[in-house]
């Protein structure tokens, strides 16, 4: 399988927020056949969803020959490894570590567990402004406008 570049939107808003999304981007860079490209740096936003303390964000490129499946696996084992406790929580609430797939190439894919291209990013500033710093050529593969074309309009939302 030839290499896919995949979006990674890393978020923390629980316990030591920079130390998680620092451990996140270097679980990342060890992820087998997966080569880090780049990595944000962390944003502090402000939460969406319940009341709660605000977000460190950040987003990271990876180029990996993983199917989608299988980096998803990769992802919650190191949210899991963070300290998350996915049975203890309620949605959209308060999470040590959040590793969401946002793109996998310009792949579409809508299966039980897997949506990508992530189906909230492009209203949510929290994705969208990391992921700007870094790609904000990136074309979404089905809204067909650019990661900072995205930005500005959910912007004015
Ligand atoms: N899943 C399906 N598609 C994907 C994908 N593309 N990437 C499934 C990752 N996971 C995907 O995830 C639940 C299940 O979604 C996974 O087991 C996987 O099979 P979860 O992490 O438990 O749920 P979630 O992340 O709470 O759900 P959701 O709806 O993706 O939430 P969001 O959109 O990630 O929102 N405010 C700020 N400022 N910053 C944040 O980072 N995050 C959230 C969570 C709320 N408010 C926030 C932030
Ligand atoms: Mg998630």
């Amino acid at each position: 399988m030839k290499p896919v570049r995949a979006c990674i939107a890393i978020g923390s808003n629980l316990g030591d927020r920079h130390a998680a999304v620092a451990a996140a981007v270097t679980a990342l860079a060890q992820l087998e056949n997966t080569r880090l490209e780049t990595a944000s740096r962390a944003i502090e936003t402000e939460p969406v969803g319940p009341p709660q303390p605000r977000y460190l964000n950040a987003a990271a490129i990876v180029h990996t020959r993983l199917p989608a499946r299988v980096l998803l696996h990769h992802l919650l084992a190191i949210e899991h490894s963070a300290g998350r406790d996915r049975a203890a929580e309620q949605r959209w609430g308060p999470r040590t570590l959040d590793l969401d797939i946002i793109f996998y190439g310009d792949y579409v894919i809508d299966e039980p567990g897997l949506t990508v291209p992530h189906p909230r990013m492009h209203e949510r500033l929290f994705v969208l402004e990391p992921l700007a710093l870094i790609a904000p050529e990136l074309l979404h593969p089905l809204l067909g406008l650019k990661v900072s074309d995205l930005l500005t309009r959910a912007r004015l939302l």
